[in-house]
């Protein structure tokens, strides 16, 4: 396999040819740093241990401009072995920030090692692919400014899921392999659901919330302690939102304002409004919002299922802010595909018949936690397999309780059928699909090497759902 060149292979490199004369034949040096490391944030008064990616000057994640090239030194200064992933990025396998195809090893702690490719512009993400670590907050923006010449403020809104448990134990006590300090013998129905009043009648027939969370942030915060944004150019803001949780799906809700989707995952879309948004996990949301003259716009983010909400507030210069509740009245519909069956890709694939068509289910439940592709844990993975240059159809059926949050590494696809329904859907990175439903999903196979695909609950991925696509 070949190996990517980090600073250890690199010196290892100029060692072996004796002389620092051979320097200017080798790719120049990173115009990026990216940090991965430990910080501690304030939760509900309380002071929390997490970690995070941040760029030369200490701010959380990546922004290039226009044009600009992904050209990273990623730094570990963890005391454990991580990877990071850049999630919506499409770069060669060996520069997609995981380890689980085997073409690279993760990031040992202190190591470093250099990403060169050209990025994909739009609002992406940049997440931990190894172990727990993405629970813990490893999470942070990768923005890569369109040049569309919108005249607009830019906001990014990152979301979390957030517990003070270690996420070993969250995780121990879903697969009922806790220990017996956790109530003798963790059963996975005690993380189930939320302890929350809601009417479980509408839910009937769904798993939503697999894991019990202390709180929701919304970049690190809770809505008792809001970030407050003061808006600028006549109110204009392009509201960038990730939906970085590991296990929830959140409905952004602006208080009754309507916005316009500008793009999902990146990726434009025609235009459309709408005051509520389903964003499940992995995905994101281009919103753009006018916030009129002394004007307050919050902007939740409600968890489904749930009467729980996070949120930052967009206000007019001199606007007054109010306080919200971290809490509704009444609890949150699920999470559902009003939103994909509306949404049109800008920018669609090229028109062109299928070569190729695979199908895979989604199976799993909670009592055994476990989550399957195929009727395959990781472990025992089948394959799908593709080979260069076909266009691909991707059928996802959902057999589950539950919805899962599909991603592809490596491609963008369009979304083209939902529940039995045609669409000129959007192009994205991942897809929700619904309980007993159905998704289709066309891509052309563009970018040859072994991809992993796998539901973006964390949970879900651990306890066995996720699986590769490989080019023959
Ligand atoms: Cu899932």
């Amino acid at each position: 396999m070949p190996e990517p060149m980090t600073r250890r292979t690199f010196l290892g490199a100029v060692a072996a040819a004796g002389a620092a004369t051979c320097l200017p034949a080798l790719a120049a040096p990173p115009s990026q740093r990216l940090i991965v490391g430990r910080r501690t944030i304030e939760v509900l008064g309380k002071s929390a241990e997490v970690y995070g990616v941040t760029d030369g000057n200490g701010r959380s994640g990546l922004l290039l401009e226009p044009g600009e090239r992904f050209s990273v030194a990623l730094e570990n200064t963890l005391r454990e072995a991580t990877t990071v992933h850049w999630h919506g990025m499409t770069p060669a396998p060996e520069l997609d920030g995981i380890a689980e195809t085997g073409y690279v090893a993760p990031l040992a702690a202190g190591e470093v090692r250099n990403f060169d490719f050209v990025p994909r512009s739009g609002t992406h993400w940049m997440h931990s692919h190894h172990g727990l670590q993405e629970q813990s907050l490893l999470t942070a923006p990768l923005i890569v400014r369109e040049a569309d010449g919108l005249d607009a403020q830019e906001v990014t809104l990152l979301l979390n899921d957030f517990s003070f448990r270690d996420p070993a134990e969250i995780l121990a006590g879903l697969t009922g392999e806790a220990g017996m300090d956790h109530g003798g013998g963790g059963m996975a129905g005690m993380d189930h659901g939320s302890t929350a009043p809601m009417d479980h009648s509408a839910m009937a027939g769904m798993d939503l919330n697999d894991v019990e969370y202390d709180a929701f942030l919304a970049n690190d915060r809770t809505l008792e302690d809001p970030e407050v944004i003061r808006t600028e150019r006549n109110g204009r803001v392009r509201l960038r939102i990730i939906n970085g949780a590991s296990a929830t799906a959140f409905w952004i809700d602006l208080d009754g304002r309507e916005a316009t989707v500008l793009a999902v995952d990146g990726n434009p879309v025609q235009p459309l409004t709408g005051s509520r948004f389903p964003l499940a996990q992995a995905q994101r949301l281009d919103l753009l919002v006018e916030v009129p003259s002394g004007a307050v716009v919050p902007v939740f983010a409600r968890r489904e299922g749930d009467v729980a909400r996070s949120g930052i507030i967009l206000a007019a210069p001199g606007a007054g802010v109010t306080k919200y509740a971290g809490a509704t009245e009444l609890a949150e519909a699920p999470v559902d595909m009003s939103l994909e069956q509306r949404l049109v890709a800008a920018a669609p694939l090229s028109s062109r018949p299928i070569d190729h068509q695979l199908m895979v289910m989604l199976g799993g439940a909670m009592t055994p936690y476990v989550w399957t592709l195929n009727d395959k844990i990781w472990q025992q993975r089948q394959k799908l397999e593709v080979k260069s240059g076909q266009r691909v159809a991707l059928g996802f059926m959902n057999h589950s309780m539950m919805a899962h949050p599909m991603h592809l590494h490596g491609h963008h696809f369009q979304v083209t059928e939902v529940n039995g329904a045609r669409i000129a859907g959007a192009m994205r990175d991942t897809v929700l699909v619904p309980p007993n439903g159905t998704v289709t999903v066309e891509f052309d196979a563009d970018n040859p090497g072994r991809w992993l695909y796998h539901c973006h609950n964390l949970y879900h991925m651990m306890a066995g759902m996720m699986s590769e696509l490989v080019y023959v």
